[in-house]
């Protein structure tokens, strides 16, 4: 359902340093990189699954949680570390709550943006997944 990516840390004595790579710690051609910040408190972002979009979620800044679903099976992920980024393939659905104050996300794309490719409806998805 999701893959947890080890995203090396580099830097020294002055602070810490990760770089995204296409095709290498990303696995794919990167073509948008988005962030989120400032959510309302109380707030759950998402709600929706991919066609074809796939995604790697980093947390660069405070806590969140995500909870992913295959029509199938859910998984609750707490997302804490910058070193750690979650790849999400298409048609899993996500909703994210409990944001920090101080949380920043910050996601990697492999297409533009295209609100064609959002499944928004929950019982839209199941019948793609369960088909
Ligand atoms: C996802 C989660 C983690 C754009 O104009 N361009 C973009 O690249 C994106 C991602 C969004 N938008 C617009 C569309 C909406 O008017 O920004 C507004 C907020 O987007 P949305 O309601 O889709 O935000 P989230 O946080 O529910 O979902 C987003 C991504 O859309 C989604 O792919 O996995 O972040």
């Amino acid at each position: 359902m999701y893959k947890i990516i080890d995203l090396e840390v580099k830097g020294g004595d002055s602070g810490s340093l990760i770089s995204l790579e296409q095709n290498k710690n990303i696995p794919f051609d990167i073509k948008r990189v988005y962030y989120i910040f400032d959510t309302k408190l109380g707030v759950t972002r998402g709600f929706h699954a991919h066609k074809k979009l796939k995604q790697v979620i980093i947390c660069v800044s405070g806590s969140c949680e995500i909870m992913l679903d295959n029509g199938f099976d859910k998984v609750n992920i707490i997302l804490n570390d910058p070193s750690k980024g979650i790849l999400i393939e298409s048609k899993i659905w996500r909703e994210i709550s409990n944001f920090s104050k101080d949380c920043v996300i910050v996601v990697v794309t492999d297409a533009l943006y295209d609100k064609d490719d959002y499944i928004r409806n929950y019982e839209d998805f199941l019948k793609i997944v369960r088909r």
